[in-house]
C-alpha cells in the first residue's frame, strides 16, 4: 500500500499460506483482515490507488514465472515465507511445510528473476535470528577473518535458533551462490521481532490494518505483552529474560524497505542490512510494558513461566545496525507514548482476546 500510495506500480501474489496455517493452529488474530482482493479493493477505494492482486503459490513455478513475464518488475519484496519460529518446530509437517515453502519459493523466485527480469532487484526478508547469540560482536552479514596470516571475507558465521529462521540461513547461501553465479543484485533485510498496530495507509480504513498476533505461535513478544496487559493476564517472560533481541516499529519496517528500493543492490552484490532500531531483554520490554501500562490504569503483573524454547537467557548481544540509518532510516523508537497508543488501540479490541491461545502450546525440546 505504501509503495502503491507512492506512485508506484505493485503486484501482489499471496496464497493465504499463512492465513490456513493460523486457522489450523487456532490462532486467530485480535483484528480481522479481509481477505487480499477485498483489502485492494477498500484501498483502491480509499486512496485512489490500484494494486494488482495474485492468488497463486510461490513454491509453482509456473505462477512465478508467468506472473513475472508479465510484470517485469524493477524489484521484488520477497515476504512469501512460512514466518513463525514456535510453528516451524511444532511437528513433523509444520517443519517440512516450513522447509519446502520457503526455500522452494526463493528458489522459484531466484529463477523468475533469471528468466524473465535478470535486473530486478530482489529485496528477501532475513531475520537477526540467522545470526543466533554468538559472544562476539554481530556484523552486518560478513566478517573479515584472518587465518594463518591470510586474510578473506565470508559471511558472518549463522546459528538459528529455530528451524525457521535456519530455513532463513539457507535461503541466504542460495542467493548469495545465484549472486556469485549470475551476478543478482540482492538485499536482504535482517530483521528483528517488529511490533506495532498500525500502518500510514492502514489508517485510511481499519480494515487495512496489518495482522496482529498476539497467541504463542504466530505473536511477537511485544505485540503478546501488549494483548497480556489489556487482558489483564501477567506477562509470559519466558524463563529468565535476558534474552535479548533487535526490536523495530512497523512503521520502521515500511521505511526500510522504502530505503533500500530507492537505493538498490548492485548487480552481482549480496547487501546485508541489520533490520532494528533498538536492542532490549524480554524483562525490559515487560517492564516497559508495565509502566506504560499503568498510565491507561491498567494494573500489569510480570509472570515469568519456564522458557519453552532452547535458546540462551542471559548472553552478550552487540549487532551492529548502522547500514539503514546511513541510508537515512529515522527509528520510531519504543517510547512510553508509543506503547500507550498501542494499547489504546488493543483495547479497542479487548472483546476479541482469547485467554486460550496466550501460553506457549509449543515446546522445542519435545
Ligand atoms: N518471548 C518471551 N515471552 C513471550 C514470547 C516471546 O519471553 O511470550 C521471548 C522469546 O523467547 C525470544 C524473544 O522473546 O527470546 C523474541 O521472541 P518473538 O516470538 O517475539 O520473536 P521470534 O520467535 O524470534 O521471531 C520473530 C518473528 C520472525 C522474525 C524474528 C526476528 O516471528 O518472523 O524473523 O522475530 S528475530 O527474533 O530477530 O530473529
Amino acid at each position: 500500500m505504501q509503495l502503491a500510495a507512492a506512485g508506484h506500480e505493485v503486484t501482489a501474489l499471496d496464497n493465504y499460506l499463512r492465513r490456513q496455517i493460523v486457522e489450523a493452529s487456532n490462532s486467530e488474530p485480535l483484528i480481522e483482515s479481509p481477505d487480499l482482493v477485498e483489502r485492494s479493493r477498500i484501498f483502491e477505494e480509499a486512496a485512489g490507488r490500484t494494486i494488482d492482486v495474485v492468488i497463486g503459490d510461490c513454491t509453482d513455478y509456473q505462477v512465478l514465472s508467468e506472473t513475472f513475464a508479465r510484470c517485469r518488475p524493477d524489484a521484488v519484496v520477497h515476504y512469501a515465507e512460512q514466518p513463525s519460529g514456535p510453528y516451524s518446530m511444532s511437528s513433523f509437517d509444520a517443519a517440512r511445510l516450513t522447509i519446502n515453502n520457503n526455500l522452494n519459493s526463493t528458489f522459484n523466485l531466484i529463477w523468475a528473476v533469471l528468466e524473465h527480469a535478470p535486473e530486478c532487484h530482489i529485496v528477501k526478508l532475513g531475520t537477526m535470528g540467522e545470526y543466533g547469540t554468538p559472544n562476539i560482536d554481530i556484523e552486518e552479514g560478513w566478517l573479515d577473518i584472518e587465518h594463518k596470516g591470510r586474510k578473506d571475507r565470508f559471511l558472518y558465521p549463522r546459528q538459528a535458533g529455530s528451524l525457521y529462521h535456519t530455513t532463513k540461513i539457507f535461503d541466504t547461501d542460495l542467493l548469495w551462490f545465484y549472486v556469485r553465479m549470475r551476478d543478482l543484485r540482492v538485499t536482504d533485510l535482517m530483521q528483528g521481532p517488529v511490533y506495532g498496530v498500525t500502518t500510514t495507509e492502514a489508517e485510511l480504513d481499519p480494515r487495512l490494518r496489518p495482522n496482529f498476533h498476539y497467541d504463542d505461535i504466530f505473536g511477537t513478544v511485544v505485540n503478546r505483552f501488549l494483548v497480556q496487559a489489556v487482558a489483564g493476564l501477567p506477562l509470559t517472560v519466558y524463563g529468565a529474560g535476558g534474552q535479548t533481541r533487535g526490536y523495530l516499529n512497523i512503521l520502521d519496517t515500511l521505511q526500510c524497505v522504502d530505503l533500500v528500493l530507492q537505493n538498490p543492490a548492485e548487480a552481482g552484490e549480496l547487501r546485508i542490512l541489520n533490520q532494528f532500531t533498538e536492542s532490549l531483554s524480554v524483562n525490559e520490554l515487560a517492564d516497559r510494558v508495565r509502566r506504560a501500562g499503568r498510565r491507561l490504569g491498567l494494573d500489569v503483573q510480570i509472570g515469568a513461566i519456564s522458557n519453552p524454547r532452547k535458546e540462551a537467557e542471559d548472553h552478550y548481544y552487540n549487532p551492529v545496525h548502522t547500514g539503514l540509518l546511513d541510508l537515512g532510516l529515522k527509528p520510531h523508537l519504543m517510547t512510553d507514548d508509543v506503547l500507550v497508543e498501542m494499547l489504546q488501540l488493543v483495547c479497542e479490541h479487548r472483546d476479541r482476546i482469547r485467554h486460550e491461545i496466550v501460553m506457549p502450546r509449543v515446546r522445542w525440546g519435545t
